[in-house]
């Protein structure tokens, strides 16, 4: 399995709607393992296939970030078919780093898609998962959570982008993972990017 680099905001592909998958076919799946892999890198609670530079339309997500299998969910062609309720909460988009702002979401979602081996489910979220879930498929149609802030909260918020986005003159991330970190460990270095 490979850490993918992530695109981060000036990227085009962030902003482009993606194409739905014909057939769940073996390089789908080794996506879908490549997009957990770069996920649990970077320390995040979810992926869309335009974050680490592809067009088709999948997400994964795992809530419980521990990296244990169980909480694993892929999404290949996710749709929403039921919203309730509303909530303002916190988020961040590892596309978009070290920037924050609260979004208003259904608080409960209902989520049709198929699984790594094409097979349709259903899964319903609330608090984080429904969050997390409206996160990733509005990547999946080129939205971004900075898109919902007020004007002055997007201003603010892009101004504070302009001074991050100097780290990244590719328009990509590149995600050192954990275990590398481990084995190169130097005490004056805290952060993880290359
Ligand atoms: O799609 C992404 O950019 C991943 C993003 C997902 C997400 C975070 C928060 C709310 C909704 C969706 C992240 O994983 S950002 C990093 C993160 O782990 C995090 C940030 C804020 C709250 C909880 C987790
Ligand atoms: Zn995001």
């Amino acid at each position: 399995m490979t850490v993918l680099a992530i695109h981060v905001l000036g990227s085009a592909i962030l902003r482009q709607e993606t194409e739905p998958v014909v057939a769940v076919t073996d390089d789908i799946r080794r996506l879908i393992d490549d997009m957990f892999e770069t996920m649990y890198a970077a320390r995040g609670i979810g992926l869309a296939a335009p974050q680490v530079g592809r067009t088709e339309r999948v997400t994964v997500v795992d809530v419980d970030r521990d990296g244990g299998q169980a909480h694993r969910l892929a999404l290949v062609n996710p749709m929403i078919v039921l919203r309730e309720g509303s909530i303002r909460g916190e988020e961040g988009c590892l596309s978009i780093p070290d920037i924050y702002g609260d979004v208003e979401r259904a608080s409960r979602v209902v989520v049709r898609a198929l699984d790594r081996e094409g097979q349709p489910f259903e899964i319903e979220g609330t608090d984080l998962l429904a969050r997390c879930l409206q996160h990733e498929i509005d990547h999946l149609h080129g939205k971004l959570f900075i898109d919902y802030l007020g004007i002055f909260k997007r201003r603010a918020a892009l101004a504070k982008w302009e001074e991050e986005r100097v780290k990244y003159p590719s328009l990509v991330r590149t995600i050192v993972p954990a275990s590398v970190i481990a084995d190169h460990h130097d005490p004056d270095r805290e952060d993880e990017e290359m």
